[in-house]
């Protein structure tokens, strides 16, 4: 049977039909995939089935991925993010296909359509082989999915599955794994395994490999202000599991069959989802953090008085990461993304001048509107990094970052990781390759580790070649963020009040609208402006004018994981901020349609 007789046969019309609320609804693919409450979705997921098979075979049959998730929503939504076969997110094109079939009222009608024009080659090419393998392997559509620990994650993957096999599809289950986790499989899976095995163990030894080799080499002595108990909040979610093993191949594997040298990474963890009661993301992990600006429930009580503690939140799909700390006034501080990628890319510069690298490897750091003004001021005027902005969502930070020999994107949220670009890869491993040649004539009583710390351009180029590998460069990845950050502060005997004096954040504040239809609001320029409805940004730069803040800014943009507006705002004191955002966000009410309480 043809792909089209298939696309053709009856099958496809008769599962998981649309529901009649949603024949006059347009849903849109969103910041990061389809999400809204679960009970929803199961139709879409089907869609998505049918989507991703589509995907693979315009791939040459190379495995797509579905994460299941709805990632920092509450646990009553669901979602899906679809994986491309390097493991970035799905083509941005595609996102029109995705928006086609799952607001079409005709589903075989569409779908045929699709085949017979936009995807006309691929299909007919994939036709093609098919006659050819008839005798032999025959090339399916490959998918691989995942799903989060929601209670309706494994109905919604049921619905996938079911899209899959109506197109002959094959699909690997790899069952309850963090979205990263699947990133890293699918980039496996079509590169012949050559960024590492496509399993969990696969994972897991690739980043405690590369942590070990970095760690190693560590120095550790009593003056140094690093601590090496972090405590985890785990969001009740699955990066609470993941982190255990995490934890564990950490202080087991640690100093068996390494060099010790004494000090282990102490992960001590909270909020992992099996106390009575726990409920994903609610009250706490890190958007609840971020947003709120405080710590989350069950924050371990800590006995050592006047010791600070250093703590972290993942989200829902340990995707994101920010750390924060206490004072012994109880003072709370945020270290968010932008303090993240600044940290990272203040070391990896250093490393590439030690490594003499730095006028062959150029590097950017990528950030988006709610990246907080005195990030953008260090890294532009004291670090003289470039750093680029780009609309909210990482496929947009990944492709900018991109376009650099070594690009660090990080969202203000905690969302992000660091790209090496072919170039700068070859030269790390090509340089490590010859420094490893060097290393085996050493003449008898020299230490491999002595000989490696003993000289500058050494000891750069080995922690280049094993930070790069401690690093998820799918997309961002919570547990290998919290590696290399570990790492980097450990390195630079750093505690994580030194960390946070590199710069000062601007107060901020972020808020939401609902509005009837929050695709009235259309923005520009990065979501820093907008242009529609019309009035708006004028009004909206008059109240940043009059705020009585020299460094005040605001900005709105429809969210595309929620259905509301965002409203952010900063300024110079708490205060101004507050008000400020609290203006923009009845202006917003006001001028856009909204509905409900006004701020
Ligand atoms: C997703 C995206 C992020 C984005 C966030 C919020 O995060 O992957 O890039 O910052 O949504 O997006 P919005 O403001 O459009 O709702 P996650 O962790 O929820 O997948």
């Amino acid at each position: 049977m043809s792909f089209l007789e298939l696309v053709n046969s009856n099958k496809v019309n008769e599962k998981y039909q649309k529901p009649e609320e949603f024949l006059n609804k347009t849903i849109s693919y969103g910041t990061a995939g389809f999400r809204t409450k679960a009970v929803y979705l199961d139709w879409v997921m089907y869609r998505m089935g049918l989507l991703a098979c589509l995907r693979s075979i315009c791939q040459k049959c190379q495995y797509i991925g579905c994460m299941i998730t709805a990632s920092h929503n509450p646990e009553e939504d669901n979602g899906c993010k679809l994986v491309d076969p390097l493991g970035d997110m799905l083509e941005e094109s595609w996102e029109a296909y995705a928006s086609r079939l799952v607001n079409s009222n005709n589903l075989q009608e569409t779908l045929k359509s699709l085949c017979e024009n936009e995807l006309k080659e691929w299909i007919e090419e994939y036709d093609r082989e098919q006659e050819v393998n008839k005798l032999g392997r025959i090339q399916k559509p490959n998918i691989v999915a995942a799903y989060d620990t929601r209670p309706s994650s494994v109905a919604l993957f049921e619905a996938f599955k079911t899209g899959v096999e109506v197109l002959d599809g094959v699909l690997i289950n790899y069952g309850l794994l963090s979205t990263p986790q699947l990133h890293y499989m699918v980039r496996c899976l079509n590169t012949n395994n050559s960024y590492g095995e496509p399993n969990e163990d696969g994972y897991f030894n690739k980043l405690t490999t590369a942590f070990f080799n970095v760690w190693s080499m560590i120095e550790f002595n009593n003056n140094g202000k690093y601590e090496t108990d972090l405590y985890v909040d785990g969001a009740n979610g699955i990066g609470a599991d993941k982190i255990k093993i995490l934890s564990r191949l950490i202080s087991t594997v640690s100093f068996n069959d390494k060099p010790s040298n004494g000090t282990i990474l102490n992960m001590h963890l909270f909020n992992d989802g099996k106390q009575p009661g726990d409920k994903l993301n609610h009250l706490c992990g890190a958007d609840f953090v971020k947003v709120q600006q405080k710590p989350p429930n069950n924050l371990p009580e800590l006995k050592d008085e006047g010791k600070i503690s250093k703590f972290c939140s993942l989200d829902g799909d340990a995707d994101r990461i920010v750390y924060y700390y206490l004072d012994n006034e109880k003072k709370f501080y945020l270290l968010d993304g932008d303090k993240i990628s600044t940290i990272i890319a203040t070391h990896l510069r250093e490393l590439l001048v030690g490594a003499e690298l730095s006028d062959k490897i150029n590097l950017c750091i990528v950030q988006t509107a709610y990246a907080n003004g005195s990030s953008t001021n260090f890294i532009e005027n004291v670090m003289k990094v470039k750093a680029s902005c780009v609309p909210t969502g990482v496929k947009h930070l990944h492709h900018e970052a991109q376009k650099f020999d070594i690009g660090v994107y990080f969202e203000a949220n905690g969302h992000g990781t660091i790209l090496l670009s072919e170039k700068a890869e070859s030269i790390i491993e090509e340089r490590y390759a010859e420094l490893m040649k060097k290393s085996e004539q050493l003449d008898e009583g020299i230490e491999f580790k002595d000989w490696i710390k003993n000289d500058k351009v050494r000891y750069s180029l080995y922690i280049l070649k094993h930070l790069k590998d401690c690093i998820n460069q799918t997309v961002g990845d919570a547990l290998s963020d919290l590696l290399v950050v570990e790492l980097i502060l450990a390195m630079r005997q750093m505690s994580i009040a030194d960390w946070n004096l590199l710069y000062t954040d601007l107060p901020s504040r972020q808020l939401k609208v609902t509005i009837k239809d929050r695709n009235v609001i259309k923005t520009y320029d990065a979501e820093r402006r907008v242009s529609q409805p019309a009035e708006l940004q004028d009004k909206l730069d008059e109240l940043v004018k009059l705020s009585g803040s020299k460094m005040a800014r605001s900005f709105v943009r429809p969210s595309g994981t929620e259905d509301v507006v965002r409203v952010y705002a900063e300024a110079d004191t708490q205060e101004l901020t507050d008000k400020l955002a609290k203006q923009v966000c009845q202006l917003v009410y006001d001028l856009a349609g909204g509905v409900g309480q006004r701020h």
